[in-house]
């Protein structure tokens, strides 16, 4: 079992390079804010709890998410790898999926960290506003918020993996493909 992390502030590609590598390496995909998407979309209590929190550019309480995380490992035993996408987002939720994977005798093998410019994070998210729909995209006052809580509260995620020596830097600046090359080139060194 191979499990990464990609790592990285809001809009910075995480998303669109799970896609690619997903592809390649089979991994199964576990998204945090897709499955809040899908909660929200269903209207379920979970995802109308989590909206005004994502509306607000807030992280959704860790309790929440850390047991999201839990059913969804639960509910996929046997699989190759997972890939953790915009998870975890702070402190508890990392020491929360490392003490999950302990009791189901596996750990993260590695932390692949998207590295972005605020600026270029700004005008990706402004951009995928105009067709993504999503509410936390469109307002920049909303777009500086999550760049404050990902520098307040999720680069410590980073600082935890950097002491296990599990995290690499990539340069999320550049094409798509250029950058899926260097991600699949740190992966393909390990597995
Ligand atoms: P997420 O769904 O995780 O999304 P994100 O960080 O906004 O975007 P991502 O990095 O995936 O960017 P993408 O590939 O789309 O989080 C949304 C919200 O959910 C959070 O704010 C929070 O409220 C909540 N949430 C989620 N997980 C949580 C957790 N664990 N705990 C608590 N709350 C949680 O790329 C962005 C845009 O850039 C796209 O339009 C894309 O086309 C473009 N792009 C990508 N790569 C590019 C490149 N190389 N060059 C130019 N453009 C590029």
């Amino acid at each position: 079992m191979f499990n990464l992390i990609l790592f990285g502030p809001p809009g910075s590609g995480k998303g669109t390079q799970s896609e690619k590598l997903i592809a390649q390496y089979g991994f199964k995909h576990l998204s945090t804010g897709d499955i809040l998407r899908a909660e929200i979309t269903n209207q379920t209590e979970l995802g109308l709890k989590a909206k005004s929190y994502m509306d607000a550019g807030q992280l959704v309480p860790d309790e929440v998410v850390i047991g999201m995380v839990d059913a969804a490992i639960m509910a996929n035993p046997g699989v190759h790898g997972f890939l953790f996408d915009g998870f975890p987002r702070t402190k508890a939720q990392a020491e929360a999926l490392d003490n999950l994977l302990m009791s189901h005798e596996s750990h993260i093998d590695l932390m692949l960290a998207l590295d972005v410019p605020d600026e270029e994070l700004m005008a990706r998210m402004l951009n995928r506003s105009k067709t993504s729909g999503r509410t936390d995209d469109a307002d920049p006052a909303i777009q500086q918020k999550r760049i404050n809580v990902y520098k307040n509260e999720t680069l410590a995620v980073a600082e935890h993996y950097r002491h296990l020596d599990k995290v690499v830097h990539i340069n999320g600046l550049g094409s798509i493909d250029d950058i899926f090359a260097a991600l699949a080139a740190e992966i393909d060194a390990r597995d």
